[in-house]
């Protein structure tokens, strides 16, 4: 058996509900939510030794694994049919050269949505735009074919990036920033991602919802002086409470205001 503990909301998480979408093997791995903003049981922070980072996953008769892509690598292995990376070593490598703008990306876009100093802001904005501006070089000197995807299908690359492009439309809501318009070929990867029926696990209205915490600088369940509640909190449901105020600069809402009390 395997057990992966998880925050739904978490997208290092959701890399592995992707990847064992494509197989149509979601239910080979046994999904057990954490809620983060509780304190973590003790068997879970023992299976991390020392670190509290989630996905953490336990392998029965092996022991315990973490970081989401040695997992989706483990997976891969694990349930090899259909294979979701390049079988060909050229093209593999490609994948990995392309998954090495990965971090680059997701530290612009949680920088600039956390920030909450408006003069570093113009600052922040050039790195996320030239983070994009990579992938878009990136895509339009090596991807191949006609379509969106880097090859000709919806692979390895985009499972590890289509989780930030959906928690990303926390830019447009609460910086009003997206992707520069002349980034047309990284535009073009990431609307066919965001489409795509294996990522479906979240919406944009859960993603903003869930993250006005992080929009007023706390990530990962702390809370923004003056509130007792987390939006990562499960209770109320997200679809329950209203649309969180988009002026992230302004003084913070309550707790009563985004419902969840
Ligand atoms: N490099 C790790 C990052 C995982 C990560 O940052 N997870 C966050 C949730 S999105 C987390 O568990 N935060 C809570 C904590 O660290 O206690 C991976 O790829 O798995």
């Amino acid at each position: 058996m395997i057990n992966v503990h998880h925050i739904p909301i978490c997208p290092f998480c959701q890399r592995l509900e992707i990847l064992l979408e494509l197989k149509e093997r979601r239910d080979a791995v046994r999904f057990e939510v954490v809620d983060i903003t509780r304190p973590r049981e003790p068997h879970i922070l023992a299976l991390t030794s020392g670190s509290t980072a989630l996905p953490v996953m336990e392998v029965e008769g092996h022991g315990a694994l973490k970081e989401s892509l040695v997992l989706m690598r483990f997976l891969e292995d694990r349930f090899p049919e259909p294979p979701v990376r390049r079988e060909a070593p050229f093209e593999r490598a490609v994948e990995e050269l392309l998954l090495t703008l990965c971090d680059p990306f997701i530290g612009a876009g949680y920088r600039l949505v956390m920030n909450q100093d408006a003069s570093r802001r113009d600052a922040l904005i050039d790195g996320w735009n030239a983070s994009l501006k990579a992938l878009d070089e990136f895509l339009r000197e090596r991807a191949v074919g006609e379509g969106p995807w880097l090859f000709e299908r919806f692979g390895w690359a985009e499972v590890a990036f289509t989780p930030f492009f959906q928690r990303f439309a926390m830019l447009p809501y609460y910086e009003g920033v997206g992707v520069p318009d002349e980034l047309t070929r990284v535009r073009a990867w990431w609307d066919a991602c965001v489409a795509h029926p294996a990522v479906q696990q979240t919406s944009n209205e859960e993603v903003i919802k869930l993250y006005y915490d992080y929009a007023r600088g706390k990530g990962n369940g702390a809370l923004p002086e003056g509130r007792e509640r987390s939006t990562f909190a499960f209770e109320p449901h997200w679809r329950d409470r209203p649309w969180p105020p988009q002026d992230k600069y302004a003084p913070g809402a309550s707790d009563a205001a985004l419902g969840l009390v």
